[in-house]
């Protein structure tokens, strides 16, 4: 007997089936650059569902692993991951994910064509976003910080198309002391007496992409009588280590204690690790460290929020086609009212986070131009930062939640794939700081960037032209009012903060 077969969903085009996302480019990009990178973008959003989908399955089915001692009883501390995972760092680099935003290019644009690059990336690469973001970050700080010998050697690994030549990095901060409050932070570094070098030891908690060539780390520094030269989180200075040796592959006076068992990113090799004296090369000023180690996490948090939106972008896509196959009760879900509402619940998410994302991706690419930054960019990219992490991380909780029940039953079977998007955005409201320390840092900005008046010119701008929008005529009134609770409030606080 032939019993029922219900079609699965199917992914196409990840680039051409978001018509968000084309009519958004249109609106945001000059023609020039859109014609010039959209054959890319297109074959890239058919390739994310082609072989780079099925190398992210294959990692994500077999977890990396921590041989620490050999049969003889050595101890090699060897990590291993399936060699999909190392294919994935391969086509990281052939495709440019990190060296488009290096080589410019398209100018102020560069940032948003690597960014979209890696938003079609991240839902089927088992989070390779992870690596990319750190080693993004740490090209980043090198590019600001680093001497010439590093300008010369990692930064150029970071940003190589070659896969032979790309290095990926690792960004170690958290210890068990405190991820958050990083001023409690144990781990030293002691001055070597006439070498431009210090030797650090300290246990890091938290260590993803384990298996990267170098790191930028936090220690605290110390005279070369280990005494240490500040306390609290002035004490700190960033330091570039390198955590293997680049021809044995050995690890660098480091030693690995345990593999995270994670309740989701299961492909990214997340340790615990001790690091015994190994060689580091302080980057700015000594302690100076958060303030230069953030020009890391303020990347970092714009991967996340990447990460975050493909996630939403991935579960509307699914929980669509899905509504085209499936009947209840006698009719397909998409002509279901109550289901195309969920559904609209759910792009509406999607559509607000895209438009962060494009956002704050346009403020960081104009920022790092010559002639094309102002302070204004700069204090609107320092608020919406945080913001915009904050805010899409959560929504792609819940958004990646409602696609598995858009699913059915099914949708909470491992090997529909929407279990894994769920799990592994939840960290995305964790990592690269909590909610709550995001909502401190988006006071922070206010206080010390001067954020708040042109994050409130911007929303006065936008409330204003969705007034003046034909289909929304019957709520400009609301507008107004909302516009004019808007300026109340910032004078209060712009009162209150004596600014
Ligand atoms: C898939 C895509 C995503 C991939 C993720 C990769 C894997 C995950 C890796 C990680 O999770 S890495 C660890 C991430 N850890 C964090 O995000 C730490 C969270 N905690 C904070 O952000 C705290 O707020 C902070 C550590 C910054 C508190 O430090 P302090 O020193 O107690 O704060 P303080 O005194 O307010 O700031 C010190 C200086 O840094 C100030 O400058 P000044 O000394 O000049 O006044 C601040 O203005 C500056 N600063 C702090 N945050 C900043 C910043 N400057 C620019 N941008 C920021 N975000
Ligand atoms: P805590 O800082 O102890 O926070 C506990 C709770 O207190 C949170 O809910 C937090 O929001 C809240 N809280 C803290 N301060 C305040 C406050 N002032 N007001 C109100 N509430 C507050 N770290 C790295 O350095 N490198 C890595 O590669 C890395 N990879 C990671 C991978 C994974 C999968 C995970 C889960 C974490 C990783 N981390 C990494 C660590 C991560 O950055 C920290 O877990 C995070 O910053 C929170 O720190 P914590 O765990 O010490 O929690």
């Amino acid at each position: 007997k032939e019993y029922f077969q219900q079609q699965a969903p199917h992914l196409g085009n990840q680039y051409l089936d978001d018509t968000y996302l084309l009519e958004t480019l249109k609106r945001v990009l000059p023609n020039n650059i859109r014609e010039s990178i959209e054959p890319d973008l297109r074959r890239f959003g058919d390739r994310v569902v082609k072989d780079i989908l099925e190398l992210g399955r294959a990692s994500e089915n077999n977890s990396p692993k921590l041989i620490q001692y050999d049969a003889w009883g050595k101890r090699i501390d060897k990590i291993v991951v399936d060699e999909s995972w190392n294919i994935l760092k391969d086509i990281s680099a052939q495709e440019g994910l990190v060296s488009i935003g290096y080589e410019r290019k398209q100018q102020e644009y560069s940032r948003l064509y690597q960014y979209l690059k890696i938003y079609l990336f991240a839902c089927s690469s088992a989070v390779f976003d992870c690596p990319l973001s750190m080693t993004d970050g740490g090209a980043r700080l090198l590019e600001l910080h680093g001497s010439k010998d590093l300008l010369e050697g990692p930064y150029k690994h970071f940003i190589s198309r070659d896969p032979k030549q790309f290095w990926t990095s690792g960004q170690w901060m958290t210890e068990k002391s405190g991820g958050s409050d990083v001023a409690n932070s144990e781990t030293t570094a002691t001055e070597v007496l006439g070498k431009n070098m210090s030797t650090i030891e300290g246990y890091k908690y938290f260590t993803s992409a384990t298996t990267s060539q170098t790191a930028i780390i936090l220690a605290r520094d110390c005279d070369s009588n280990g005494k240490p030269c500040g306390e609290g989180s002035r004490g700190l200075s960033a330091f570039y280590i390198q955590i293997r040796d680049p021809q044995t592959q050995d690890l660098n006076k480091i030693k690995i204690h345990k593999m995270k068992n994670k309740f989701g990113t299961k492909a990214v090799p997340t340790a615990e690790l001790e690091l015994l004296g190994t060689p580091g090369l302080r980057l700015g000023p000594k302690g100076r460290g958060v303030p230069v180690i953030a020009s890391i996490l303020n990347i970092t948090r714009i991967h996340n929020v990447i990460h975050s939106v493909s996630t939403m972008r991935r579960c509307v896509a699914l929980a669509r086609d899905f509504s085209h196959r499936r009947v209840v009760f006698g009719s397909k879900l998409s002509e279901n009212l109550l289901y195309l509402s969920t559904l609209a619940e759910m792009e509406l998410e999607f559509r607000a986070s895209l438009q962060f994302l494009v956002d704050v991706t346009l403020l960081f690419g104009r920022s790092e131009i010559a002639g094309k930054s102002s302070s204004s960019t700069d204090s609107l990219l320092r608020i919406l930062t945080p913001l915009s992490k904050l805010y899409t991380a959560k929504q792609s909780i819940k958004v990646s939640s409602e696609g598995i029940e858009c699913l059915g039953g099914t949708g909470y079977m491992e090997d529909s794939d929407m279990p894994r998007l769920l799990r592994d955005t939840q960290v995305t409201s964790i990592w690269e700081g909590t909610t709550n320390v995001l909502s401190m840092d988006v006071w922070r900005s206010i206080k010390t960037n001067n954020s708040l008046k042109p994050f409130l010119e911007i929303i006065n701008q936008r409330l204003q032209s969705v007034s003046t929008l034909k289909q929304f005529q019957f709520s400009s009134a609301i507008i107004q009012d909302s516009v004019k609770l808007i300026n109340e409030i910032t004078k209060q606080v712009m009162e209150q903060m004596d600014m």
